[in-house]
């Protein structure tokens, strides 16, 4: 049976007029950075590669070898691709322009290269998270400012998840499609078209041990849950949280399931721990292509309009009826507040 690979799945989609052929290029060169990522973290230990830079970024957590590493990867192979303006990333604290000695293209890449880091040394599964925009008309310095798009803008979006397999999960817009690694021939294989959330579930996903720190309407949802087939929702939830973002959203791509983070009162002046640009708008885009839903609680994360490139969000994505249902609980709190 012939097999179809990322580059002709994305051949067959500039033929097909759904993409151009810079946004094509743009995405096998991620793909190849996500390879060689892949490849570092498979070695693990024998790789030297586990363990603290002894470094901070912008966000003032400490980095991991890896993320240093993955950073610089998908910095390199994108520099002189020629389809690309800027890159942003969790690990910088403003964006990079192409160097002016290379070709400069329309796109504009944000990434979180390594996702779920504080997992690396244990050996759980970690990703990589990117977004892709279009820089403004008429803009020849991209600056923090071009980044400011909401997640609706998004051109394509995606994760490569480094697990027992090493799998790329992508949209364009038109649906969300998973590609597995072939790791001897190198070469990314269609391996489920059309990936669709159901629409209902029983399995939840949070960091339980910050309940305290929750406001009323998450107090009271998750009570609900808890509460099982004798509570409110009349039927027992169950409980998954692997503290990788991307491993968490992509068993609710595979088989539904609710991502929560929520705001929280541990550090009131934060919106949330996810960053809205390079984690929530491009996991909110592949879950909607899924026919899943993406909210803060109260309103839809792709509708944001962003003021900050680093900024932070409350999360609940994944089934479509249990993201609404969560955020029923939050809109009457506020409607009766
Ligand atoms: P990171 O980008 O610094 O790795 O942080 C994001 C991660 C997500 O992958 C995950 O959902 C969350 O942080 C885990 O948070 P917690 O430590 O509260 O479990
Ligand atoms: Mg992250």
């Amino acid at each position: 049976m012939s097999r179809t690979s990322l580059t002709r799945y994305l051949i067959e989609e500039q033929h097909a007029g759904r993409i151009n052929a810079d946004l094509r290029q743009l995405i096998a060169v991620v793909g190849r950075a996500c390879t060689n990522i892949s490849i570092a973290v498979s070695k693990g230990a024998l790789g030297g590669v586990l363990g603290d830079a002894g470094t901070g970024n912008v966000q003032g957590e400490a980095q991991k070898k890896l993320d240093v590493i993955s950073n610089e990867i998908l910095l390199e192979a994108n520099a002189w691709g020629g389809h690309l303006a800027a890159c942003a990333s969790e690990e910088m604290d403003h964006c990079q322009p192409v160097p002016d000695t290379y070709p400069r293209g329309d796109f504009l890449l944000l990434f979180d290269p390594l996702d779920g880091s504080s997992n690396i040394d244990v050996n759980v599964s970690v990703g990589t998270i990117f977004s892709v925009l279009r820089s403004p008309a008429g803009t020849e310095q991209p600056t923090d400012a071009s980044f400011l798009q909401p997640g609706t803008a998004q051109i394509a979006a995606g994760y490569c998840i480094y697990g027992p397999s090493t799998q790329m999960v992508l949209t364009t817009g038109h649906g969300t499609h998973s590609f597995t690694l072939d790791r001897e021939t190198g070469e990314f294989v269609l391996t489920q078209r059309g990936m669709q959330i159901p629409e209902d579930t029983q399995e939840f996903a949070i960091n339980m041990s910050n309940q305290r720190h929750w406001e009323a309407p998450m107090q009271g949802y998750v009570q609900d849950l808890l509460a099982g087939k004798e509570g409110a929702r009349g039927k027992n939830f169950n409980m998954r949280w692997i503290a990788s973002m991307v491993a968490d959203v992509h068993r609710i791509l595979t088989r539904g399931g609710i991502f929560i983070y929520p705001w929280d009162k541990k550090d009131p002046g934060k919106a949330g721990k996810l960053r809205l640009m390079y984690e929530a708008n491009p996991m909110g885009l592949l879950v909607e292509q899924a026919g899943g839903a993406a909210t803060t609680g109260r309103e839809r994360i792709l509708d944001i309009q962003p003021d900050q490139l680093h900024q932070r969000v409350p999360v609940f994505l994944g089934s479509r009826n249990e993201v609404a249902e969560a955020t029923r609980y939050h809109r009457e709190h506020d409607a009766q507040a």
